[in-house]
């Protein structure tokens, strides 16, 4: 395999304000807990973890643990459509910048969430580096809704959308650039539930979408080789954003938002394998694992061991 020859810097976003529900802030407890470091040093990289800066994580406001009545509170309001855009924003803004500084010192920045919602400060970070950054973007959604055509007001139902430059100014803006990717750059893996919105969106642009229908008809191997190739020869630089809930529950039942008729296991493994060995990867996210809802912390070992095949782990 192809291992890295740069150190690792984590960082560690606890932060669920952009979700359906509360806990994905314990993802990257969680991830750590599974053994992530100890992994990342038995394949031999230097490690840098970052403490979590501060993001507000709503501890003060009563929640329960969905925010669907806050939703609907002021439903016919166009601000109840991006619940908690302001600390969806300022935490994107510090992530932006922590993620930018990491990359700047020679370090590959594995950032680990949180829900969905952070990719924004991923990208926007990386996006200061890399004019034509890829995103390799693994989900069961394809969080590209906007204020107009959310269902739920959710933001990591967003995210994406934001990062091409659709949505509020506060996401759009940030690190003063918008958009950060360009559609033609974007390949969305593993898709299984799209919004009305999103499917009009994906049918205009320039997006390439592997839904489960796709990989089952052409396999994961050529999938992915499709996907670098498209990839490696119009981009300097490739986001790897990795939402939970492109696996199948039965692997990753610690999600917040699960939909049946995932990838499996192995072809999840498989994929980051082929994406390590294609060497294309310059940033990553391992997003949506909640804690809260997990079954002994499976979903976060599993991440882990995503992580490890992305970065280099082999079974001889
Ligand atoms: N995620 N499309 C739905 C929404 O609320 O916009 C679900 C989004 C899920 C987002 O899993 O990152
Ligand atoms: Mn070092
Ligand atoms: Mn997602
Ligand atoms: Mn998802």
């Amino acid at each position: 395999m192809n291992r890295l020859r740069k150190p690792i810097g984590v960082i560690s976003v606890p932060f669920d304000l952009g979700a359906a529900r509360r806990g994905a802030a314990g993802g990257p407890h969680a991830i750590m807990q599974a053994g992530l470091e100890a992994d990342l040093r038995r394949l031999g990289y230097d490690v840098h973890r970052y403490e979590p800066f501060p993001v507000d994580d709503g501890a003060t406001i009563d929640l329960g643990t969905d925010k669907d009545a806050i939703a609907t509170e002021g439903a016919n309001t166009a601000q109840s459509k991006l619940n908690f855009v302001r600390e969806v924003a300022a935490a994107n803004r510090l992530l932006a910048e922590q993620v930018a500084a990491t990359a700047a010192r020679g370090q590959f920045p594995l950032v680990l969430g949180g829900d969905h919602s952070i990719a924004v400060g991923t990208i926007a970070g990386m996006a200061d580096r890399y004019a034509n950054l890829g995103v390799v973007w693994f989900d069961a959604h394809s969080d590209l809704n906007t204020a107009e055509t959310t269902p739920s007001g959710n933001i990591h139902g967003m995210s994406l959308a934001a990062s091409l430059g659709l949505g509020p100014p506060e996401l759009t803006g940030i690190r003063g650039h918008a958009p950060k990717l360009k559609p033609e750059n974007v390949v969305l893996i593993g898709t299984r539930s799209l919004d009305q919105g999103e499917k009009e969106l994906i049918r205009a642009s320039n997006i390439t979408c592997y839904t489960m229908h796709d990989i089952d008809r052409k396999g994961i191997p050529l999938v992915m080789e499709e996907t670098i190739r498209k990839l490696s020869g119009s981009c300097d630089g490739v986001h790897l954003s990795f939402d939970a809930d492109s696996v199948d529950p039965l692997f990753a039942p610690g999600t917040g938002t699960p939909v049946r008729g995932g990838i499996s296991y192995r072809e999840a493994h498989l994929a980051l394998e082929l994406l390590c060995e294609a060497g294309i990867v310059t940033s990553a996210e391992f997003v949506e694992v909640n804690p809260a809802i997990d079954i002994r912390n499976e979903t976060a070992r599993l991440t882990v061991e995503l992580i490890a095949s992305l970065l280099g782990d082999t079974i001889l």
